[in-house]
Formats: C-alpha cells, structure tokens, sequence
C-alpha cells in the first residue's frame, strides 16, 4: 500500500477539507493482523460536532435546491472515483479491518460505489402525488429532512458510509458521519471523492472519535435524523438519545438468524451457503446465519461435507490473497469470541473443526481464530443464544416444518434467516412464517442494492437500500390548492 494512502494523523473533514480536531485528544488505529499502529487518529470534540452540523447545514440549504438529476451527477461520478481507487481502497479498508483482500477487492469498495450509482438514478425519480379533489385539488412533495447523522460500525466501513450517505444525499440530505473508531480510514477518504465529485463544500462530514461523539451527534439539536448500524444494546442507547429532539431513526444492528437446510436440498449449495454465512469477513457479519438446523435425514451427509471443506479453509495474512479467513477486528474482540467457544465447550457442545487461536508465525502478533463448528448443539446453550461476530457456527437437528420454524423464531433478534430446499411451495411459505427483515432461498448473505436490507425485532428499525430507503431519508408534505372561494360559516 503506498504511503500516500495512509495517514499518519487521522483529522476531521469538515467543510470540503481535512481539519485538525480541537479535543486534543488522540487515540491509535490498529492493524488488526499484525498489532502494528497505523496512524493516531484525532478525537473530535463537541465545538468539532457543532462545526460539522454548521457546515452541513449551510451544504444542504444549497443542496436541497438542486434538481434530482444534478445530484445524482455527483453522485455517478463519486461511484466513478471509488471504482477507480477500488484496489487501493480495499488494501486500506483491510489494513484497518483485518478482512481478507480478497473479499475487500470483490466486494467492500464495489458494493459503496453500487450504491452510489443505484441512487444516483433515483434522485431525479423522486417526486410526490396528485391528488384530485374534485375542483380543488391536492400534491404532495417529498422533501429532504435536512442533516443526517450517520453513526458506523467497524466491519464494513466504507459500505455502511455509501448505504447511508448515497440515499440520504440523493434525498437532498446533508451528513455528518462518524465511522467506527475502530476503522476510521476509508471514510475519510470518501468525503475526499464527494468533494473531489462536485458536493458543495460540507455536504458530507466526518468527525472522528469512540461513543462520545456518537453520543453528540445523536442528541444534537442540529441534526434532523440519525441511522446508526452498530450493536442491538447500542441502537436501544441512540433511540434513547434521539428522543429528546424527536429525531428520525433508522437502526441496523445485530442478530442470530436462522439458516435452515430441508432434507431435499443440494447439499453442495446448502454447505456454500452455511460457509458464506458463517465465515465470510471471518464471521463479523451481522446478518451471518450461525443457527444452522439441518434435518435429521442428512445431517450426517451435510456435516461430512461442511467440515471436508471447512478443513481447506486458509486461515492468513489478510493481504495474501488465497486467504480466507483474516484477523478479528481487535484483542478484545478476540477475547470475546474465544470466551464464547469456550462457553460452549463448558455447556456440553462439540467442537467439530477449529475451535483455537491461530498463533503461528507472524499471526501469533494478530487476531486470528480458526473457522469453528460446534455439533450437538441445543437451543437454549448460550452459543445457539447470543450473537458471537466470529467464526463460529452451531449445528442443529431437525425433522419437523412446523418445529424448525417455531425455533427459528425462538430469539429476540429478526436481521436475516435462510432457506434450502428444492420445494418451491415449502420454500415460500417457510419464507412467509419467519421473524425476519431480510430473508434468502437457495443462497445466503447476498445484499444487492435494489433489495432493502434491515431487520425486525431487536434487529432493527427501517431499512437501507432499494426503494424502501427513500421513506427514512425524506419527509411527506400534503399541499391544498384551493381552486375556488374559501367557504365559511362567519
Ligand atoms: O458496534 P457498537 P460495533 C452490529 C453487529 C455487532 C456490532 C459490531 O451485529 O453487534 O454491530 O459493531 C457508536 N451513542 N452490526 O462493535 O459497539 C460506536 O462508536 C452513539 C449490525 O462497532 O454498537 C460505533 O461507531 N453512538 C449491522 C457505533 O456506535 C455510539 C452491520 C457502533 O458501535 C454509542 C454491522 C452511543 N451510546 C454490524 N455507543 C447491520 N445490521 O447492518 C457506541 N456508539
């Protein structure tokens, strides 16, 4: 990675430019592969915040005035710059993540900029209703809400900033966003290409900086809407916080979906699907299916199969690219998803594959934990129960619709769940019957931009992409026209 693409200083962009935060206060970003410092990265304080808010107001009024089709202009061309820089982006968005380049090059910076490109086109599609009312008559307008804040978590950091600053600009929005303090590069750089695309200076902000920041923004009169993807008790937390200035929310946060293998479906997908589901971004997905019942008729046959490929998996440096699984986002992370196995060995599950640490070589300087798959597992064991965000999945049995269903609901939590089978009917009404935003048949974890994403229950509120973002990024003004005399009793 050139030099020229990492910082040593991490500052706040605000206004069209990077600036030096006034807090004082630095902390350090770690590459989670190897433990080595990447840069300090600047604490933003709340005279920054308010700065930011300012800034990002004075963005919108211009904004906001500017056709659909102009702002989608930008737009289109910021999708141009991220898919210019998508290799240099995604050895950034890995250094700071620890995720195999692989997935970073593939996915992280093209998933961003088809956002970007997706409502680009829908800014000047955006319009209200007639509505005839006899002589007099009515419309209504869908305006912008005004400033945003977007508050990221710290696995996909540069696709979390395009999933919520593309809809909210389109709308006529302005952002102020603070990414993870855990991985705060890559947003950094997008404020760079909005600014480098044409967005008036201030359009898209970003503070840097752990919850308190999080917390300003969120409580902050200036803003007009937060959309937060983070953790479920976080999300409870910003709601909370929003609720004295009656903010808009939108909130994408954890889960413990379902993944659910019928006896008639092709084993070959249904394990890739359980694979993508589990250990894909080494398990920091929040829509990850890590309850994976399979029937009683070919659990046997499935599991000889998973862990058969399971075995191939390569655990390594994330910027090699034939690894598959890279480095845990940080020691405490890792402390955390080792406590959870072992939680499960201690509750009478069976460790099938991995299980461990990986600490040879350079690794043992990194955050590196095996792809793990615990059997005989049970509902109620805290593994099947909690939200780990690590490589570990748990096996169930099955042999009925009705009770693989019910255990499926069976959590306070509603991202995602997954269907395999070959019946088509049983596909569709299993489908209709579980508790969840987000659901695949036959495949598992893939999120195009036209398909709105987001969860139920303890999962969330609102969603992001496809049509449906529009509604949490815009407001619903009724206009009556008056084609006659007003009429009056006095
Ligand atoms: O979340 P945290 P993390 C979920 C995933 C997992 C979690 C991991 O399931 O549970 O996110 O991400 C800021 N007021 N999703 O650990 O700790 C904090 O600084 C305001 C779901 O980052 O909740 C960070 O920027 N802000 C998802 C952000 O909140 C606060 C996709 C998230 O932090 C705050 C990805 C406060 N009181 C991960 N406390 C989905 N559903 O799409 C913290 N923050």
């Amino acid at each position: 990675m050139s030099d020229s693409t990492m910082p040593t200083t991490v500052r706040q962009f605000i206004g069209g430019r990077a600036v030096d935060g006034t807090s004082g206060e630095t902390f350090p970003t770690v590459n989670p592969a190897t433990g080595e410092v990447l840069a300090d990265v600047q604490q933003a304080s709340a005279a920054d915040v308010d700065a930011a808010v300012a800034s990002s107001r004075q963005a919108f009024e211009e904004w906001r005035e500017l056709p659909g089709a102009a702002r989608g202009r930008v737009l289109m061309d910021a999708a141009r710059l991220l898919r210019a820089r998508n290799d240099e982006l995604a050895a950034l968005e890995v250094a700071d993540t620890g995720k195999p380049i692989a997935e970073a090059i593939a996915v992280d910076v093209a998933s961003g900029a088809d956002c970007l490109e997706y409502y680009a086109g829908v800014a000047a599609t955006l319009h209200g209703q007639h509505i005839d009312l006899g002589g007099s008559w009515g419309y209504t307008r869908r305006e912008p809400l005004g400033v945003c804040a977007g508050i990221g978590a710290w696995n996909y950091p540069l696709q979390i900033a395009c999933w919520k600053s593309a809809p909210a600009l389109a709308c006529g929005n302005a952002m102020v966003f603070k990414p993870a303090e855990l991985t705060p590069l890559t947003t950094a750089a997008l404020a760079g290409i909005y600014a480098e695309a044409g967005a008036p200076a201030g359009l898209f902000n970003v503070v840097q900086g752990d919850h308190r920041v999080g917390q300003a923004l969120s409580r902050h009169s200036g803003i007009d809407k937060v959309s937060l993807t983070g953790e479920a008790g976080t999300g409870r937390k910003v709601m909370a916080q929003a609720a004295d200035t009656l903010k808009h929310v939108t909130l994408e946060l954890g889960g413990k979906s379902p993944l659910i293998v019928f006896a008639d479906a092709h084993l070959g997908n249904a394990v890739s699907g359980a694979l993508l589901g589990n250990f894909y971004t080494q398990g920091e997905v929040c829509s990850n299916g890590t309850r994976v019942f399979v029937h009683g008729d070919v659990k046997a046959e499935f599991t000889a199969l998973l862990l058969e490929r399971v075995a191939k998996m390569v655990v390594g440096d994330p910027t090699d690219p034939n690894t598959d699984v890279g480095a845990l986002i940080s020691a405490d992370h890792l402390a955390k998803v080792l406590g959870y196995i072992e939680r499960g060995r201690v509750e009478g599950a069976r460790v099938v594959a991995g299980g461990n640490r990986v600490t040879t070589g350079a690794l043992g300087n990194g955050y590196f934990v095996q792809p793990t798959v615990f059997d005989d597992c049970t509902d109620d064991m805290t593994i099947v129960r909690e939200e780990i965000f690590g490589p570990v999945m748990t096996l169930l049995d099955f042999d009925d619709e009705d009770d693989v269903v019910t255990r499926a609901n069976d959590t306070p939590y509603g991202l995602a769940a997954g269907v395999f089978t070959r019946d088509l009917q049983r596909a569709h009404r299993v489908v209709r019957r579980l508790d969840a935003g987000t659901t695949w048949i036959n495949t598992y974890n893939i999120t195009p931009i036209e398909l709105p994403f987001g969860g139920v229950k303890q999962s969330g509120l609102g969603r992001e992409n496809g049509a449906a973002a529009i509604e949490h990024y815009t407001r619903l003004k009724s206009v009556y026209v008056e084609m006659g005399d007003v009429e009056a009793p006095y």
